[in-house]
């Protein structure tokens, strides 16, 4: 098994070949175990030092997705208790496997609770791309259940061929739409489930740009919608007042230079998430249960287990 390098994964993650908040979690995970492995360190500070500075690397590579924060704290957690580079290695390797693999049990889980959430006969509207969302929506056609999905195009990055690719090949009926067609279908739909790249502690959910667009369409037209999202999505800094940084892409992925270049006085905007508050949300589906969104404090404090007391 060839190890990636942490420059290369993080280079991966910015240019979202490697993308979506929980794959981009375990990557980094993946990277700071690989990392932990090859390092020659003749001391423990010194293995510390390398440690700290791959970590700041994968985490600088994308500001929005708090899944990719969290699962670094979590791998390094427990670095200072020790003393030495064998202890420390070890260590970092232990957590990165258990995070990886309590990632996947989460994503089968929540795939498992939302989809019973889907009755026979609904039709459901996604958007973007969400392993767990799409996880909920397999799941319950796997159960049984005659289902029919409306998938989004997602402009500017089109996530959403590999949606409908996803579900053609677990042969779910769907229908591709463009993002701005939601409104006309808003009326055929049963239900909205999208994933987040982040959920507050007010219970506000970033997720791909559209999403709050949706929501708004979803909620006029008393559409429930659930979002699926692992305890690691919940954002701990929020508690003391952070704000998630919503990332700006580059104007290539909107509209080529050469276009940009004759038009002087557009400016090209491209904002990658928004946020959807809470009484837009009826449910948060994680693996550790279904909540309502203003529960996302429970899940920071008794779940994560941040209080106050990290910031001090
Ligand atoms: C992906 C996106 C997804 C969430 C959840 O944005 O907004 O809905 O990350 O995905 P991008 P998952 O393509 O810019 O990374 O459920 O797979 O973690």
């Amino acid at each position: 098994m060839k190890l990636m390098s942490v420059p290369e994964t993080a280079e991966k993650i910015k240019s979202m070949e490697i993308r979506g908040a929980g794959r981009i979690a375990r990557a980094a995970a993946e990277a700071l175990r690989d990392h932990a492995l090859a390092t020659q360190a003749a001391s423990y500070p010194v293995f510390k030092t390398k440690m700290g500075q791959a970590a700041d690397l994968l985490v600088a590579t994308r500001p929005t997705a708090v899944s990719l924060p969290n699962a670094v704290h979590m791998v390094m957690a427990g670095l200072d208790g020790v003393k030495t580079v064998e202890e420390a290695r070890f260590g970092v390797v232990q957590r990165a496997d258990q995070f990886i693999q309590s990632s996947h049990h989460a994503v089968e889980n929540i795939a498992r609770f939302g989809a019973s959430h889907i009755r026979d006969g609904d039709t459901i509207l996604t958007h973007c791309n969400s392993e767990v969302a799409l996880g909920c929506i397999i799941e319950a056609h796997r159960s049984g259940k005659d289902i029919e999905v409306f998938a989004t195009e997602v402009r500017p990055r089109n996530q959403g061929y590999i949606t409908i690719r996803a579900l053609n090949d677990a042969g779910i009926k769907t229908n591709f739409i463009v993002d701005s067609a939601v409104r006309s279908f808003i009326n055929d739909i049963d239900l909205v489930i999208v994933g987040a790249d982040a959920v507050t502690v007010n219970g506000a959910v970033v997720n791909k740009i559209g999403t709050s667009m949706v929501a708004h369409t979803a909620k006029e037209a008393r559409v429930n919608m659930i979002v699926a999202a692992e305890t690691y999505k919940f954002a701990p800094r929020t508690i003391i007042g952070e704000f998630i940084q919503i990332e700006e892409r580059g104007p290539d992925e909107v509209l080529p230079e050469a276009v940009r270049k004759t038009l002087p006085n557009v400016t090209v905007r491209n904002p990658a998430f928004d946020v959807t508050p809470a009484e837009f949300i009826d449910l948060i589906v994680t693996e550790a249960g279904a909540i309502p969104p203003q529960m996302a404090y429970v899940i920071i404090k008794e779940h994560l287990g941040w209080d106050i007391t990290e910031f001090t």
